[in-house]
């Protein structure tokens, strides 16, 4: 073949190439959905987890040991990274440099380089030309061989070739990109905190590495750093800051087989509850799976033949249960897997069989170990287990004996409950009011068709604190499971829920917060489902009302920003012949019923908070901090939200 033939069809075979990459991150930009989810704000952050996937892989291999995100001031995102820089090399196959590849062809990433070992990369994990190809602009800068290279592209498409722009004594990517709003039609604003949550979470999930992230817009600015030597260890701890724990330092292994790692860290506190949080390849397995089943055999077989052999349990006696060895347990389990298979209804449980043995191997060696070299602990551990096995017999017993008449059922609705005359879940709502004169005005301003009220009296029972009997003994509790309808413990049915919304109405005061604490704590802990359901909200009554004459325009919601609105409001109304005026509410107990009707309950305009439980560890610990014996994390934190504010669980 002659040189110039040569040329000739590399030439074609490259342009054929760059239609194909067009045609690529155009159907990107037509679907988007498909390949990050959503256009919502989930989406939006989605990108940032795709660049940072890269960096905390070139971490993984070795190579990398920091990763700095910033917000910057218009909301544009940069992410920089320590690592060995993206090779910029031309590659055979394309006749383009190797980055230029990274950004423009779909999933083309980490296929170049060989050897790579990709175990991050979200649920979508598609890759960084997705986030290019959704970005008005991206610029990407690598420090490699003593050089900066630089390149640009608007909406996917190169705006000029890889350059050297200048010299460099070190290594690294600098990713620097801008949301197209054209795509993010919803925002195009990143949350601080959503991002920081996950970078710490990152943090501890990929030990001794550094991650920071800066927010640069105005009035915002702030910065974290997060390392944690200790891992999931350090992660384990953090869950359990607010806890009282039986020994201090968590039991922790870590192991490799198959080119599989597995990592678990575990504790126990004196409570009665069980945290166990999964990960694979970072992300936080919610459906559980194999892992999971490893690390659940091996505690339960391990405590039980420990016992036996230590005579903790006699010979004749009943094995400790899977439920009973996890009273009280707090433990993280990570596993990092070439090749992971993830199932489940979304896409959160790992599949992969091998992984039970692996983890089940690793991990009883290790609890076998701690058990042996610290026995007054694992006396403590096994003693926490019997106790728990004892306590489940009696209520099994009890169950048994009340399963007739639990005393629960709908027939005893309770006197107190203002029952709604449709017996249409989907329509209907339970309102839990505080007080008695607050029920009574929402008694009687209610739509009775679908609205029920159930007034409860001052404080209810920390659950937090309760043994199952005393909870089913307190009469406010009772009544609040009788009138919902799902039953309790074992037998409890989400789908029998004689409402699908339970909203908690209570004043925007100190002791309302509190009220309203203990009622998510009850609702968190026992009746999780109605929560999980999306059912549970918390009314928000106004702080003001801007009416002209006699008639309500605008009621403002209480908030950082409470005195701006009004006067915004004020502003909108103040071209008439009457002048606006203000009124102020004071509290619940205060409206009258048709106040309360219009502020408060009224589904056409008000306003309702629904309570979600984003992330079970963060919700455990907002409510172990408020609900705890330590006073001064407590006093902080309604310090800091000393504004009205909805508890974010
Ligand atoms: F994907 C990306 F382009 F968006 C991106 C990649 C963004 C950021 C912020 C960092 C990175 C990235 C990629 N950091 N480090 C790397 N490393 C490699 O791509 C790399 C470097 C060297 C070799 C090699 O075999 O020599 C292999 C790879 C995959």
């Amino acid at each position: 073949m002659t040189e110039e033939k040569q040329q000739d069809i590399q030439a074609q075979e490259y342009d054929a190439s760059q239609i194909q990459v067009l045609e690529g991150l155009e159907a990107v930009r037509m679907r988007p959905g498909m390949y990050i989810g959503s256009t919502s704000k989930e989406g939006l952050h989605h990108l940032v987890w795709e660049i940072v996937d890269n960096s905390i892989d070139e971490a993984l291999a070795g190579f990398a040991s920091q990763i700095d995100v910033y917000i910057e001031p218009d909301n544009s995102i940069t992410v920089n990274d320590d690592g060995r820089g993206i090779p910029v090399d031309i590659q055979e196959k394309t006749g383009r440099p190797a980055v230029e590849t990274v950004f423009t062809v779909l999933h083309a990433g980490g296929k170049f380089g060989g050897g790579g070992y990709k175990v991050s990369g979200g649920l979508h994990g598609v890759g960084s030309s997705v986030v290019n190809a959704l970005s008005t602009q991206l610029d990407v800068q690598v420090h490699k061989n003593g050089q900066i290279h630089f390149q640009e592209y608007r909406r996917g498409q190169v705006l000029s070739d890889l350059e050297v722009i200048g010299e460099t004594d070190r290594t690294g990517t600098r990713v620097h990109f801008t949301p197209d709003p054209e795509i993010f039609t919803e925002t195009t604003e990143y949350d601080f905190a959503k991002l920081n949550k996950r970078i710490q979470e990152l943090a501890f999930l990929n030990r001794g590495l550094t991650i920071t992230i800066t927010d640069k817009r105005p009035g915002l600015e702030q910065e974290q750093t997060y390392h944690y030597e200790g891992g999931i260890s350090s992660y384990v701890q953090y869950i359990n800051e607010n806890k009282d724990v039986i020994f201090e330092n968590p039991i922790y292994t870590d192991g490799e087989m198959d080119d599989i790692t597995v990592e678990v860290a575990m504790q126990y506190t004196t409570s009665y509850h069980e945290t166990v949080m999964s990960f694979a390849n970072n992300i936080h397995t919610h459906e559980g799976g194999t892992h999971e089943q490893g690390f659940r055999t091996a505690l339960t077989r391990v405590i039980n033949d420990y016992a036996k052999k230590n005579k903790l349990l006699k010979e004749n006696e009943d094995n400790l249960t899977g439920e009973d060895v996890r009273e009280g347990l707090t433990a993280v389990i990570s596993v990092k897997h070439p090749n992971p298979q993830f199932e489940g209804q979304t896409k959160t449980k790992l599949g992969n069989s091998e992984v039970v043995k692996i983890t089940n191997r690793l991990f009883s060696e290790a609890l076998s170990d701690f058990l042996l070299e610290n026995p007054q602990v694992a006396k403590k551990i096994v003693e926490k287990g019997i106790l728990a096995s004892k306590a489940r017999i009696a209520a099994k017993r009890a169950r048994e004996v009340t399963r007739k008449k639990s005393g629960l059922e709908i027939s005893n609705l309770p006197g107190k409950l203002a029952d709604c005359s449709s017996n249409n879940p989907a329509e209907t709502e339970l309102f839990i009011v505080e007080g008695d004169s607050a029920g009574g005005s929402a008694k009687s301003g209610r739509n009775r068709e679908f609205q029920a009220i159930l007034p409860i009296r001052g404080k209810i029972l920390n659950v937090e604190k309760a043994s199952m009997d005393k909870i089913l003994a307190n009469e406010e509790i009772r009544s609040l499971f009788t009138a919902m309808g799902t039953g309790f413990g074992a037998d409890f049915d989400v789908s029998k829920a004689r409402y699908q919304k339970l909203v908690i109405m209570t004043d925007a005061d100190v002791d309302g917060a509190h009220i309203r604490t203990l009622l998510l704590t009850l609702i968190y802990r026992y009746m999780k489902p109605v929560l999980e359901a999306g059912y549970v909200y918390i009314a928000q009554p106004p702080i003001y009302g801007v009416k002209v004459g006699s008639e309500v325009k605008e009621y403002i919601q209480p908030g950082a920003n409470q005195e701006e609105e009004l006067q915004a409001a004020l502003a909108r109304y103040s071209e008439g012949r009457s002048k606006p005026t203000i009124q102020r509410y004071k509290g619940l107990g205060e409206m009258d019923d048709h106040q309360l009707w219009e502020t408060t309950m009224n589904p056409d305009h008000r306003l309702m908070a629904q309570v979600s439980v984003d992330d079970a560890a963060e919700a455990d610990k907002i409510f172990d901090m408020l609900m705890g014996d330590r006073v001064e994390p407590r006093r902080e934190f309604i310090e800091e939200n000393a504004v009205y504010s909805t508890l974010d669980v």
